[in-house]
């Protein structure tokens, strides 16, 4: 029975609330591939395209978008589990975990609904557009607060805590992601080298299949409660 748990999700476990992933067919936007809107170089040389691309998911968001059943089995599993810790780490910026309960949980790569402040670092709550001449609420400067999201290029969020954790975790599950991206796409070996049972849950075979244990392939509403209850 597995005692530490660490679940990796991505953007596959937020589709069915109707999130649009990054890398499936349609999931260009605008004709921009991810990597060259999510860079700081894009921040740079169009801030205003950036910003765009950010306050319409933010919108999203804020209209009609829920959590699905996946999203709230990972929420009771972390409230029922009595045997060890379970820590989510999502890829994600949406807000959906959280408001299906999960409370130990990790943003490694930002919070769509935060602002962070080019000159100090803080952070402000964004619940409406952020627009390049907005005053920073911190420093009162205008056009120093960016979106509190890891862009290519840049260090991810709690890494120490997240390897520390995987280091001591018996049980590695990756959700909805298509292990593309680094470091998060090697977060299974990681778990592999301490001795962790690896499994994926993913709509199709994912480039990290080889190195799970187990996999299982399929809509993530269904696969995440069945395999977590
Ligand atoms: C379903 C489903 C359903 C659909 N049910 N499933 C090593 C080798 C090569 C390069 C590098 C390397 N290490 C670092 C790099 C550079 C770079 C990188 O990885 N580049 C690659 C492109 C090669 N990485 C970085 O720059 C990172 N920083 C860094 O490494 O710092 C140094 C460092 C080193 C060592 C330790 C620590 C640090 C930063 C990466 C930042 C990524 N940022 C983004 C944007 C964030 C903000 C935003 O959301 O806009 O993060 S890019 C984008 O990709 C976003 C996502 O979180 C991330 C991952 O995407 P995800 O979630 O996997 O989505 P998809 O669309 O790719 O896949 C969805 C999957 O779901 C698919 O498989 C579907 O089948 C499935 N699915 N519907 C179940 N219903």
């Amino acid at each position: 029975m597995a005692e530490n748990i660490v679940i990796l999700t991505g953007a596959g476990i937020s589709a069915e609330s109707g999130i649009k992933t990054f890398r499936a067919a349609d999931g260009l936007w605008e004709n921009h591939r991810v990597e060259d809107v999510a860079t700081p170089e894009a921040f740079q040389r169009d801030p205003v395209l950036v910003q765009d691309f950010y306050n319409r998911r933010r919108r999203q968001l804020l209209t009609g978008v829920q959590p699905n059943a996946a999203h709230r089995a990972l929420a009771r599993l972390e409230q029922q589990y009595g045997r060890g810790e379970v820590l989510l780490v999502t890829q994600n910026i949406d807000n959906l975990h959280e408001r299906a309960g999960s409370r130990n949980l990790i943003h490694m790569h930002g919070e769509l609904l935060k602002g962070r402040c080019q000159r100090s670092g803080g952070l402000v709550p964004v619940d409406t557009d952020l627009s390049v001449e907005l005053p920073c609420p911190l420093c009162g400067a205008s056009g120093c607060l960016r979106p509190h999201v890891v862009w290519f290029g840049e260090m991810p969020l709690e890494m120490e805590r997240i390897y520390q954790t995987l280091a001591r975790c018996d049980l590695f599950i990756s959700i909805g992601t298509s292990g593309n991206v680094y470091p998060a796409a090697g977060f299974v070996e990681e778990a592999n080298r301490h001795g962790a049972h690896t499994v994926e849950l993913n709509l199709e075979p994912s480039q990290r299949l080889t190195s799970f244990a187990e996999h299982r392939h399929g809509l993530a509403s269904e696969l995440v409660p069945a395999y977590v209850e």
